[in-house]
């Protein structure tokens, strides 16, 4: 299904990326649930590739589906899962169901496998379950994204290509994507969707489970996401899988991170009509993102995607995501890495055992581990998103150029000034009379505000000044955080 199965008024999930199990449930429980957030994407949970120098790709090499891997043990999965249930917080899982591993000889979970014979005796596949004969390159891999035949049948950067159209592979994995709904899985983002037939796809999530009706009630279906990655220009479109599930779409991320640089001649003003005004998949297909774990280090899509890096802009670019009623957005919520070195796994004692994260008092994190998601500017927005609901854009309003104004219906309302001058006007928030607390420069607590107070009049509009110099450029207010 495209509904992402969330619990009531939650709208916005979190990539806990290379996090381990023990510290999602702990997140869930002390964070995540309590502060709205819906859902969280973990990374594979599959007994992948033990690659030298513990690169974190290495998850997206499978050995076999046992649920045991570099965050931890199916034990602990299994806790994970009903406790972030428990706590109002989904689970997606990244299927890595394309390919199996290239390199390596021992899994995650001790399988030994042999990647050159196509020995995965864990599952157990053998040579016949992949799809060399049906690959026509040289290479037997892609060598031409213009030939959608190659970009299915043939291996993704070396990697061994599952033939997903025998019944007996497709069962295999079935009985994989089966066994994490009855754990109580909630959906799946299905890595390199692209690779795959649509058609053989569709066979796989008519064989799925529905979800168990204790937690989620009668007769629901597992979210479903594709990782296909069409910024345009290739005869492989997203639009081939929307029929089937939500898309993520590549564009979004990379078009707002461009407006938001200001890169070739855009400007705030023209996010107006952000979404299918851009040529982009319609609200209900569309599972976005500013950036994910493969475009900030360059890899998949990218170009000029804004990421933690980023720090001001990337709270800019966030911002107007989650206040924009557009598609089902996932916060990436990254580990530092050194730029030079896009393979660096998440912290770990050097045995590739991944470290505990690190929270501090103030509520942000360490060790090494970002969680852009525990940025004030960010989970404060994800109530703001929760408090907007499904209203409509209205009120808006912009100079022309960078500064923007907006609110949802008359819940929420947001100013952003991108221009490198103040912002001073008099706008009108769609909000009732009162004081709001501006969730940008601080946090509404025990109903006080500790951040600036702002007063909406009696016919709705508010006196705004945002200078250029601030740390936030911003302004956001909405009726669940009014004094
Ligand atoms: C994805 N989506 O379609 C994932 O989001 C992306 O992170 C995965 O690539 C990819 N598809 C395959 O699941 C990553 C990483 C690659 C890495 C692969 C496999 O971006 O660089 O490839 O995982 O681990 C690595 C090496 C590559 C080598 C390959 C096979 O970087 O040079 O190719 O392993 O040995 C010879
Ligand atoms: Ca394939």
């Amino acid at each position: 299904t495209k509904d992402p199965n969330s619990a009531p008024n939650r709208h916005t999930a979190v990539h806990l990326f290379e996090w381990k199990w023990t510290d999602i449930a702990n997140e869930c429980e002390r964070f995540l649930g309590p502060y709205g957030f819906s859902g969280v994407q973990v990374s594979p949970p599959n007994e992948h590739a033990l690659i030298d120098g513990r690169p974190w790709w290495q998850r997206y090499q499978p050995v076999s589906y046992k649920l045991q891997s570099r965050s931890g043990s199916e034990a602990e999965f299994i806790d994970m899962v009903n406790r972030c249930n428990n706590a109002g917080v989904r689970i997606y899982v990244d299927a890595v169901i394309n390919h199996m591993a290239a390199g390596g000889n021992q899994g995650s979970a001790g399988t030994s496998y042999n990647p050159g014979s196509k020995d995965f005796p864990g599952v157990p596949f053998s040579a016949w379950d992949f799809g060399d004969s049906l690959c026509k390159t040289g290479s037997g891999n892609i060598e031409n994204y213009n030939d959608p035949d190659q970009v299915r049948n043939c291996k993704l950067v070396g990697l061994p290509d599952l033939l997903v159209s025998k019944d007996y592979v497709l069962d295999k994995i079935v009985e994989f994507m089966n066994r994490l709904i009855n754990i109580g899985v909630a959906g799946f983002r299905i890595d390199a969707a692209k690779h795959m037939w649509p058609n053989d796809l569709n066979k796989l999530i008519g064989k799925l489970n529905n979800l168990p009706s204790q937690t989620f009630g009668n007769n629901k279906r597992p979210f479903i996401y594709f990782e296909v990655i069409d910024l345009g220009g290739e005869p492989i479109k997203n639009t081939d899988y929307t029929w089937m599930g939500r898309v993520s779409e590549f564009r979004y991320g990379k078009f707002l991170s461009e407006v938001v640089r200001k890169k070739f001649g855009q400007k705030l003003k023209y996010l107006n009509n952000f979404g299918t005004g851009w040529g982009m998949i319609p609200d209900g297909d569309a599972q976005i993102m500013v950036d994910n774990h493969d475009n900030q280090r360059g890899h998949g899509a990218g170009g000029d995607i804004l990421t933690f890096f980023d720090g001001r802009l990337y709270k800019i670019a966030t911002a107007f995501m989650l206040a924009w009623p557009y598609g089902y957005p996932v916060i990436m919520s990254s580990y530092n890495f050194n730029r030079n070195n896009d393979a660096q796994g998440p912290p770990s004692n050097g045995n590739g055992n991944t470290n505990n994260v690190i929270i501090n008092a103030d509520l942000s994190c360490g060790g090494g581990w970002i969680c852009e998601h525990r940025w004030r500017q960010i989970y404060n927005m994800a109530r703001f998103r929760n408090a907007a609901g499904f209203q409509p854009v209205q009120n808006w309003w912009d100079n022309g150029n960078n500064q923007i104004a907006f609110s949802r219906g008359n819940k929420a309302f947001i100013v952003i000034n991108n221009d490198d001058h103040s912002l001073d006007q008099s706008l009108q928030t769609g909000l009732p009379q009162g004081q709001y607390c501006d969730i940008m420069s601080g946090n509404f607590e025990q109903g006080r505000c500790t951040g600036k107070v702002i007063t909406v009049g009696g016919d709705g509009r508010t006196k705004v000044t945002i200078s250029n110099s601030e740390e936030d450029p911003m302004i956001a207010i909405h009726v669940d955080a009014k004094l």
